[in-house]
Order: structure tokens, then sequence, then C-alpha cells
């Protein structure tokens, strides 16, 4: 007999198999008994009928824990009652692994109690279909690079020196010497562009993020894109082809996680058709400056200067609808490697990818400074010690070229597309704050 798995059901109509799963959930009457199953590919039911089984199945299907491993027989029939349009007519049931008092129960819980069972909780449907559909961004990301001929290049997690923000770094003992976990492998992808063309990179990185908000983890994966002899605005145009790849990817291959999370897929379709707006840093604070004194905002009045909060981010995404380029931030609060707008060194070429719907910026991204001197100045302004730049402004003596690059936060854009309401939950088992168990 066949050992199947859920997701292939439908290719075995009519034809008697077995699957190992895991009971979800169970309900029984005198007469009948319905599994809820899963094996990790989908959520799926089994009916067993007391007349059409031996006792001792019935028995054992009436004495099914929750989270007990099975082992089970039946034919897969088209059901179009069942929500996965199939089901299996359960002929035996075989016990694998037992299971009493799973702590995580239909009921409500609260979030400190799921965290601490993380490594349970993950068995539930909605978690399930998060891991689905941050699965399928992964691989939409892999096949986006492939199809534009990026290499893979793969950056140090270890590093004697900051990539971004000194403040956020973890650092570490390195046989005596001091080293940081990598922040972004931005800075090794820039001396990978100049080798090898058009880099990507992903892995994890960690920032020692003080804040505890709903879109910051201290460990997040990263992807990360470098490419030489373009600006910034032919990035853009990158960005936007990815960020959309993504959601199609997830469109086609998880629309069943969509639909789980109840997601409105026709905003994520619109977020494909629709050009994504482009806006600068100044002319965003000049509209939030006309709509501060709207009844329905509820922001702090800026300065040109000043740097976003959440609370503007979201009412400047909510006003476009769309996912929104913010470009040529001031140089004063973004990193020391971007590169300064002709003729406006207050400002630096860059971009931030604000999502839609609240979720806040999910791309950052920038064209980097190529002359050797500005750059050295830069790292000696920003409170740097160029001696541990070194290799870096390397790249600027050999062959120096115009190039841009950006990241994007996995799991921001997890959150986003599956539309949950918390980074927490789009990564296996997040480190935040105050949490670094289970
Ligand atoms: P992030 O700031 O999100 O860590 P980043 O490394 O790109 O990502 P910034 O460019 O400094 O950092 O910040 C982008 C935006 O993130 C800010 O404009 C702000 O809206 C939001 N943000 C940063 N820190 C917090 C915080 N503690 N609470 C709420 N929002 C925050
Ligand atoms: P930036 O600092 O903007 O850029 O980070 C890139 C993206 O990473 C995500 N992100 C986070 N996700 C979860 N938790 C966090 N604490 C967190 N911090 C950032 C966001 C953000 O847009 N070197 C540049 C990229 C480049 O220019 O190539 C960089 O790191 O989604």
């Amino acid at each position: 007999m066949e050992k199947i798995r859920i997701i292939d059901s439908k290719k075995h109509v009519g034809e008697t198999v077995q699957i190992g799963a895991w009971i979800a959930n169970k309900r029984s009457s005198g007469k009948i008994a319905f599994l809820q199953l899963r094996d990790g590919t989908a959520f799926f039911q089994g009916i067993v009928v007391k007349a059409e089984v031996s006792e001792e199945v019935f028995e054992t299907a009436k004495s099914l824990n929750q989270e007990t491993a099975v082992m089970i027989t039946g034919e897969i029939r088209e059901d179009s009652r069942s929500k996965f349009g199939f089901e299996i007519g359960v002929t035996d049931i075989e016990i694998v692994g037992e299971s009493k008092d799973f702590p995580i129960t239909p009921k409500e819980h609260g979030t400190e109690f799921l965290m601490d069972n993380r490594h349970l909780w993950l068995r539930s449907s909605k978690q399930h279909a998060v891991m689905q559909i941050r699965n399928a961004i992964i691989y939409a990301s892999y096949d986006f690079f492939a199809e534009n001929g990026f290499i893979k290049f793969d950056s140090p997690i270890l590093s004697g020196n900051a990539a971004e923000n000194t403040t956020e770094l973890f650092e570490t003992d390195y046989f005596g010497q001091p080293a940081f976990l990598s922040q972004s492998g931005q800075l090794y992808l820039e001396a990978g562009a100049m080798a090898l063309g058009r880099v990507f990179d992903f892995g994890p990185v960690f920032r020692a993020e003080k804040s505890k908000t709903r879109r910051h983890l201290t460990e997040f994966w990263m992807m990360d894109a470098e490419y030489p002899f373009v600006t910034h605005d032919e990035s853009l145009d990158l960005q936007e082809a990815y960020i959309k790849a993504l959601i199609q990817g997830v469109l086609d291959n998880a629309a069943f996680a969509l639909d789980a999370l109840e997601r409105d897929t026709d905003l994520l379709q619109k977020y494909i058709d629709t050009p994504f707006k482009r806006v600068s840093y100044d002319d965003a604070i000049t509209l939030l400056q006309e709509h501060e004194a709207d009844e329905d905002t509820d922001y702090e009045h800026l300065e040109h200067g000043d740097d976003f909060g959440s609370p503007h981010e979201t009412w400047i995404s909510n006003f476009y609808g769309v996912p929104t380029f913010i470009i040529n931030y001031p140089a004063s609060f973004k990193a020391f490697y971007m590169k300064p707008v002709p003729g406006n060194p207050e400002r630096v070429l860059c971009a931030d990818l604000l999502a839609p719907e609240g979720y806040g910026e999910i791309v950052g991204g920038s064209e980097r400074e190529t002359d050797y001197d500005v750059l050295r100045q830069k790292i000696i302004d920003f409170g740097l010690d160029p001696k541990d730049y070194e290799w870096y402004l390397d790249l600027r003596k050999f062959g120096s070229v115009p190039h841009a690059g950006f990241g994007l936060g996995l799991e921001r854009m997890v959150t986003f597309v599956a539309g949950t309401e918390h980074i927490r939950e789009a990564i296996p088992f997040p480190r935040l704050l105050n949490r670094i168990e289970p």
C-alpha cells in the first residue's frame, strides 16, 4: 500500500492508501468519529464509521488524544463538504506515538503561554499557514534571483566591523579580540559584486534592538542584493519586480495558506498589478504637514530633517494604498555608505519601501558611495575607525563603479503577505528583547 502525504491526496482518489499524521482535533458520536489529521503538508478530515470498521478500530478512534501520532489506512474520497475537497474513509488506525494533555488546546491562550510553548504552537493551523507562506517567499526569492542572473554569495556572520548602526551590535569574544554578529551582509556583498557581478545573500542577521515593537526581532533573516554598474533608480525597478515576484510566488504556491489566514488576496493582486509609488522624503514631509490637522490623523508634527515614526509611515502607506518607496532621506539618520544626491549633500540616494496596511518599512536600499576620499571621511564623521574598513575602502581603489543594493527583512515581508499582526509569528523561533527560549 502506498504511503502518501495529505497534500497529494487528490491524485489518489478512489485508492486505499496510508497517511502518517497527528490528531489535530477529534469529534465523535456513538456512530461516527471525525478526525482532523495533520501531516505538515495540510490539514485533512478522516471519517471513521462504526458500522464499517472493526470494534477495535472504532474504540481506538474514540480514544485518540490531541497530537497522538497515527498511521491511518483508508480510501481517499472526494467530498465537497470538506474544506479541502477530499477526505479519507478510515479503515485502520495504528498508534505510532501517544500524546497526553497537549498544552495548546482549541481554547484561547495568552501570548506568553503560546511563546513559552512555541515548539508546540508551531503545530497549529495558523502557524502552519504562516510557515508555508515563509517557505513560498524563500523559494520565490531564489527563483527571482536565478532568473535575473544573480549569484548566491554568502557573507560571514562573525565580523570585525559594524555594517549598520554601532548601537545595535551584538559583541562576542573572538579569541581575545572583539567580534560582532553580522547586522547585514551588505559590505561583503559589495566586494562580491566587484568580483562576480550581480550577487545576493540570504542569511540570519542580528541587531541588539532594545525596542519592543510588533516589527522588531533581534535575529532575523535578510535577503540582500548588490549589483554593479547601476544607479539607485535602476535598483528601484528591480526591487519593485522582486517584491511583486515574491507576492506572486505566495499566490501561486501557498494559496491554501492565505485562505486559512483569510488574507484578502484581491489586495495582494492589486499590489502586483499597480505600480508602486515613489515619493521623495521631502515631499512626504510636506504631505504629512498638509494633513496633520485632518480629523483622522494622529501623528506628531515633523519638520524637514526629522525621521519618521511608525505613525507617519502607517499614514503615508495608507494614503497611497500601495507599496511606497520613500526616497532621498536626510544623510543625518542614514548609514555612512550611502551616496549623496548630486547637488544636495544633505540628502542621500536611498529608499525605504513602506508596505501598505500599516506594515511599515520592509526594504531598505541605496546607491553606495564610490569615491575613496569621500567614503573615508564619512567613516570618520560617523565616529567609526577607518582602520576597521580598510578592506572595504579598497573596493574604491581598484575599479570603483556605481553600484546599488537593498535588503529585505524576510519576517516583515512574511507578516505583510500573511496579513498577520506581529513579527514573532513569522519565524519558527523568534528572538526578541525579552526572549531567547525555546
Ligand atoms: P528599523 O528602524 O525598523 O529597525 P531600520 O534598521 O531600517 O529598521 P530605521 O531606518 O532607523 O531602521 O527605521 C525605520 C522605521 O522603523 C522608523 O521610521 C520607525 O517607523 C520604525 N521604528 C524604529 N524603531 C522603532 C520603535 N522602537 N518603535 C516603533 N517603530 C520603530
Ligand atoms: P536596513 O537596516 O534598512 O538596511 O535593513 C533592511 C531590512 O531589514 C529589516 N529589518 C528588520 N526586520 C526584523 N527585525 C528587525 N530588528 C529589523 N531591522 C531591519 C527591514 C529592513 O527594511 N545594509 C542595508 C541593506 C542594503 O542597503 O543593502 C540594511 O541593512 O525589513
